[in-house]
């Protein structure tokens, strides 16, 4: 079957918990299919474009696991027409067009988009020039587009996110009926521990912290990876190398892009590798047994004066609040590299 728990030294207690993951993930059956029956999971994408999240529809698209059908967007790292037209784009570049494409959210559902520029730049994906989108925008906006395909879907639907979770928090308000057919949600966002767009808070989860809260108490299986894994999957020399190494076209562009973004985080945070946060969400689908996840409670700062939209992860569960996501404490970073440079390498 092929699961390993990876401890990494930690307590008893956490011991435990990951078992019941373990156990949880054969009673889905992700872990139970023979190489000759591969599991292809119907999967959205909702993300904000953004550089990682260009990764992130990269490795969604390339992975066999995953039958990405559908890229959704949301205001984040920068406007939704931006960040739009980046999704288009990045799909126009790695020969993605076998997906439908539909525009969300323009604001969180509380307070105003504010982007990331001194991230992500002012086109929120700078440093290399795109290619013209030849997909065409679906009629239908994001919501809408989730609820079509959930409803039709045969299998139980995968929603990965990669922003803020405004996109996801309206489709949970107004479609509860389709909720049973959502078999997981995999986010990229918060942390065990600190934050980084402010002192406790994680970007994606303080951009829109009133959805992240929706989300947190939907009863849907979450899988959360946040900053405390993420950190440890950094663009390294070695890696922009291995990216030179494969003298592919999208490689070609993507070596720039990821520059960008290098330059970026050395300047704001002082981290020249930076950490490529939301491909991991995606690995978290194809590949969860090279991730270790425990059970806990995490609930969302809405009202914190100097920690709104920080995620309270109860690891020592000493809260006594029920267990509501699969939290990310571990993954075998190099088995991710392994699997994001060759989905780079698939497509071309
Ligand atoms: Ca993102």
């Amino acid at each position: 079957m092929g699961w390993s728990i990876i401890c990494y030294g930690i307590d008893k207690f956490l011991v435990k918990h990951q078992f019941k993951i373990r156990q949880s993930a054969f009673s889905w059956g992700w872990l139970s299919m023979s190489t000759q029956h591969k599991l292809s999971v119907p999967t959205i994408l909702d993300c904000d474009p953004g550089h990682d999240d260009a990764l992130a529809i990269m490795l969604a698209a390339a992975s066999a696991e995953l039958n990405l059908i559908a890229v959704t967007t949301v205001a984040g790292n920068g406007g939704i027409e931006r960040v739009t037209d980046n999704a288009l784009r990045v799909c126009a570049l790695a020969g993605i067009d076998n997906i439908r494409i539909a525009q969300g959210a323009r604001n969180p559902l509380l307070s105003p988009a504010t982007g990331a520029k001194s991230i992500h730049g002012e086109s929120a994906l700078d440093g290399a020039e795109l290619p013209t989108p030849r997909l065409a925008l679906e009629r239908i906006g994001a919501v809408d587009l989730m609820a079509d395909i959930v409803s039709s879907a045969k299998d139980p639907v995968t929603l990965i996110a990669t922003g803020p979770l405004t996109n996801i928090a309206l489709f949970i308000k107004m479609h509860p009926q389709l909720l049973i057919k959502i078999n997981r949600i995999s986010l990229m966002g918060g942390s065990t521990n600190r934050g980084n767009w402010t002192p406790l808070a994680e970007f994606n989860i303080w951009a829109d912290p009133e959805a992240a809260d929706i989300v947190f108490q939907s009863s849907i299986n979450i899988f959360m990876t946040g900053l405390n894994i993420s950190h440890q999957v950094l663009i390294t020399k070695e890696i922009f190398s291995r990216l030179r190494g494969l003298d592919t076209h999208l490689s070609r562009t993507i070596n720039p892009l990821l520059q960008f973004f290098a330059h970026t985080y050395d300047t704001v945070f002082g981290m020249p590798d930076p950490p490529l946060h939301d491909p991991i969400a995606v690995f978290a689908v194809s590949h969860p047994e090279l991730m270790t996840f425990i059970e806990c409670n995490v609930s969302v700062e809405k009202n914190g004066t100097l920690t709104r939209g920080a995620t309270v992860v109860d690891i020592h569960g000493v809260t006594g609040k029920a267990s509501n996501a699969k939290v990310a404490i571990g993954i075998d970073v190099d088995a991710f590299w392994y699997h994001m440079i060759q989905a780079i390498k698939e497509l071309g």
